[in-house]
Parts: structure tokens; C-alpha cells; sequence
């Protein structure tokens, strides 16, 4: 799926909603990246730019794309067409906020959202004011500033501004809008990076503010819509509030979102579908209870079965995902995670090999444990779990279970 900057987008409305002059710039697709950039700064000249880092890599084991070179020419190129001051953020970026605002020459970085955090720091830099109390804020070689803030209030924060998705690559023929609903996650999976950009406490919208954004985002033409949610259906009281709300407004959207497999009731599912939910990701990751464990997930393979079976029944399409080689994983465990798979009313199946190993999780603390990585590896240039032995056996069994199911890609 083609992504559009949606982080970038919530920053740059938030700023123009406090009164600036915003240029969104989307360099996703471009032959010529700068070319553009040049175009853009000689004829808008910003006082700042903001750059998002949205990924460091692909997080592919086998050929992995890195992708801060050319992130880092990015700022090279706005430093070679513009003085004024590079801020990065992201996704990406708050993984490794110290190591990739060293790697990408930037100014500054901003670690965590930036809606507030942008605008303040705009502020500062208008008024030549100092940077003291910015949130998440790092400076080069000199670390975190003062203390992110996670807003509690996220109506008080503006949702996406349409217009400004005009500005992005749209030209594929139907395209699914990123849109946020809430943020945060307690899951702590073994592996994840959740927490390092969002928090791990849930922080909601009101279902009323959700509806709106999407109800002006349908006036402008848009109706395919792909909720970015890490986990859409926890808290299911919430996920159901939203799907009555949109069922009340009737706007006739199809929307895609990532379920999580526990103790997912039918009517959540059934609600699901009469809002206008198409199709789900549901990254069940492996069909080995002790795996499943390992990973700290709180469901058990007949969650995820009944889940995949009550999708089927209400006509959501559904991409499962496997993630193997993990700690603990053996050839046993495998074979049942791709028996259970197959056995699954699946429309797609994602099999990722190798777990990239990011900072501040369990599986990064395992790794130094097994002398994988050393202990002060800032984990920017990536770095993969993989139990010993079993790589080329991996790849192999996949590839031969892959030949006979065109719908399963790896
Ligand atoms: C939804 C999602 C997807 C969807 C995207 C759907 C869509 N149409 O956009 C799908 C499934 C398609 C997808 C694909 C991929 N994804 Co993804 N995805 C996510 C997820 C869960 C949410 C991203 C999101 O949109 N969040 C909502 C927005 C509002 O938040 P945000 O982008 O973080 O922006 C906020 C802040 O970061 C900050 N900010 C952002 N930009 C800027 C700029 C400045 C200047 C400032 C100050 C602040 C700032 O403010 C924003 C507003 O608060 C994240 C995990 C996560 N929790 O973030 C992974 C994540 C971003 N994805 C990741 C990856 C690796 C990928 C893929 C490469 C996977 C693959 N191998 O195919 C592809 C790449 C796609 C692409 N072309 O870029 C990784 C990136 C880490 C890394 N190693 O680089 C993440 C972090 C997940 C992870 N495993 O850790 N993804």
C-alpha cells in the first residue's frame, strides 16, 4: 500500500491552524527529489522545515533497505537551497531520536508528537527565544531537552486537514486515506516499537470528532479510509462506539484497520462490517501458544481462528501475518505456525523472517542476553533476531510452502 504522510499532515495542520504559512511537500514517489525540494524552497522560503522520518528501514531481514541516506540528503539538499533551521520527526525517528538526528545532520528533532511541540518550538525560533521546555526536543550531541508530553486531550489536537492531502502523490487510482483514531498501546509486545513513538497508555478521540473529520474528508471526495490505529478493536467498548457513530452518519466509506486477536465479540465484528469495514490486518504473528507467550501476547491460537472465522462470516476481507525465527522459535514451532495459517480462512498471508531488534524492548534486552548485539548498539542501523541455525531452513521451508499458495507473500 502507497503511503501518504499522514504524521507529517497532523503536524502541518496543527501549525497552520496556530496562524503559519504551511508548504506540505511529498517527496514519496518523486523522480527527482531535488529538483522538488529546490522548487519548493525557492519559491515558499519557510522560515523552518520540518521533515518526517517515518521509517529508518524496511525492516526486512534479507536485503534490507536502509532508508536514513536518503533521508539524510534530504537535509543536505534543504540546507544547500534554504538557511533556515531542519527539524526531523516521525515515527522513524522517535525509535532513535539521538542516533538519527546525529545520522541526518538536522538541526533538531522532535521526539514523539508534534503538534504541539512544532508550533512551540516555531514560537521560539520567531521570538530568538531559547528552547528550554519544548517537549521531546533533542539537539545534536546534547540529548533530550525536556520531557515528551503525551496529550491526554486528543480532541484538543486537530485532526487532518484534507486540503492539504492534495499536495501528496494521490494519483493511484483508489486511495486509502490514513486517518488516526487514537493512540497509544499497552500491549508490550516482546518486540515492538509502539511505545517509543506513542506512549503505552491509550489516549481517545471522542467518536463525535472522529466522525466529523471523516464526514469533511467525504464533502472533499475521499471514501476509502485505512484507520492507523496499531490496534483498532482495543478498548472493543470504544472500537464499537466508533462504528455505531459512523453507522449513524450513513457516509458510505469503506475502511480498512489492524485488529488485535483477543476477545473480539461478534457484535464488535458485526459492527465493524455495517460501518463500513473491508478489510483487516490481523497480525496474529505465530500459531504457537508457547510463541505466542515468548512475544507477550495475550491471545491463544483458537482466539485468532474464531476471530478469522467470524471475519469470513461478516465478508471482511483478511491479511494474516506471521513472524518468524523469534526467541525461542524451533523448526517444530514453525511447522505449526504455517500449518495453523494455512488452516486459517485467510485472504492474504505475510510472513516476515527475522524480528528487528529495536531499542528498549524485551527482545533487545534477550539479544544483549545472547550476545546478538552489545549492549550499547543504539539499533539504527538494523539489527535482526534470529535463532541460530535455523535461517537458510527457514527461508527454504517458506519459499516451498509459498509455491503452492500464491496468496501468501513473504
Ligand atoms: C499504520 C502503519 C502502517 C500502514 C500505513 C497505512 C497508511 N496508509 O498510511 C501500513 C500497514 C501500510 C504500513 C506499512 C509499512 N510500515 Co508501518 N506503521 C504503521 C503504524 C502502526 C502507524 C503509523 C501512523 O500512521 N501513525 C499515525 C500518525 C499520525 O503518527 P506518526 O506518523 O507517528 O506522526 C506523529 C509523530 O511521529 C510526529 N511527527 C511525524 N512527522 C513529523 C515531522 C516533524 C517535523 C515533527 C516535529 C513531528 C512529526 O507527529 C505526528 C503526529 O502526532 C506505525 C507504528 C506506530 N505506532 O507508529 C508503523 C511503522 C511506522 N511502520 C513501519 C514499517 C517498517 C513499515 C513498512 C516498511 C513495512 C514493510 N516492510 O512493508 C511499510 C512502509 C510503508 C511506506 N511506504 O512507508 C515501522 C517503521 C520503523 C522502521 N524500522 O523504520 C513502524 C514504526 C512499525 C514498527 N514495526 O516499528 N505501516
Amino acid at each position: 500500500m502507497p503511503t501518504l504522510p499522514l504524521g507529517l499532515v497532523c503536524v502541518a495542520t496543527a501549525t497552520e491552524k496556530v496562524g503559519h504559512d504551511v508548504r506540505v511537500v511529498d517527496l514519496l514517489n518523486q523522480p527527482d527529489v531535488r529538483m522538488v525540494i529546490r522548487e519548493a524552497l525557492e519559491e515558499f522560503r519557510p522560515d523552518v522545515i520540518g521533515i518526517s522520518l517515518r521509517n529508518i528501514d524496511d525492516q526486512c531481514m534479507k536485503n534490507t533497505k536502509f532508508l536514513l541516506d536518503q533521508e539524510k540528503g534530504v537535509v543536505a539538499d534543504c540546507r544547500d537551497f534554504s538557511n533556515a533551521q531542519v527539524v526531523v520527526g516521525g515515527a522513524g525517528y522517535s525509535i532513535c531520536p539521538e542516533a538519527s538526528l546525529a545520522y541526518v545532520g538536522a538541526d533538531m528533532g522532535i521526539q514523539g508528537e508534534g503538534e504541539k511541540a512544532f508550533p512551540a518550538l516555531i514560537a521560539r525560533i520567531q521570538e530568538r527565544a531559547g528552547l528550554e521546555g519544548i517537549p521531546g526536543l533533542y539537539l545534536p550531541g546534547r540529548g533530550l531537552q525536556s520531557p515528551r508530553v503525551f496529550t491526554q486531550d486528543l480532541d484538543g489536537i486537530p485532526l487532518p486537514d484534507h486540503h492539504l492531502w492534495r499536495s501528496c502523490n494521490l494519483n493511484f487510482p483508489e486511495f486509502w486515506i490514513p486517518f488516526p483514531i487514537k493512540r497509544g498501546c499497552p500491549m508490550n509486545c516482546s518486540y515492538c516499537s509502539t511505545p517509543a513513538i506513542e506512549g503505552n497508555a491509550i489516549r481517545r478521540r471522542s467518536p463525535g470528532a472522529i466522525v466529523e473529520g471523516i464526514a469533511r474528508h467525504v464533502e472533499a471526495g475521499f471514501r476509502h479510509f485505512y484507520f492507523t490505529d496499531n490496534i483498532f478493536n482495543i478498548p472493543s467498548s470504544y472500537a464499537r462506539e466508533i462504528c455505531r457513530s459512523l453507522i449513524a452518519q450513513r457516509l458510505g466509506i469503506s475502511w480498512m484497520c489492524i485488529i488485535y486477536p483477543e476477545q473480539i465479540e461478534e457484535d464488535l465484528v458485526k459492527d465493524m462490517a455495517s460501518a463500513g469495514c473491508s478489510e483487516v490486518s490481523l497480525g496474529f504473528e505465530s500459531g504457537s501458544e508457547r510463541i505466542l507467550r515468548i512475544m507477550n501476547k495475550r491471545y491463544k491460537p483458537d482466539d485468532v481462528r474464531k476471530t478469522s472465522q467470524l471475519l469470513v462470516d461478516y465478508g471482511i476481507r483478511q491479511t494474516g501475518f506471521l513472524l518468524l525465527g523469534g526467541p525461542g522459535e524451533t523448526r517444530e514451532s514453525v511447522e505449526e505456525s504455517l500449518v495453523f495459517a494455512d488452516s486459517l480462512p485467510l485472504d492474504t498471508l505475510k510472513v516476515t523472517v527475522g524480528v528487528r531488534i529495536y531499542p528498549n524492548t524485551a527482545l533487545a534486552k534477550r539479544a544483549v542476553d545472547e550476545d546478538m548485539i552489545t549492549a550499547d548498539d543504539n539499533l539504527l542501523l538494523p539489527k535482526f533476531y534470529l535463532v541460530g541455525g535455523l535461517e537458510d531452513w527457514l527461508y527454504e521451508t517458506v519459499s516451498t510452502w509459498m509455491a503452492k499458495r500464491p496468496h501468501w507473500v513473504m
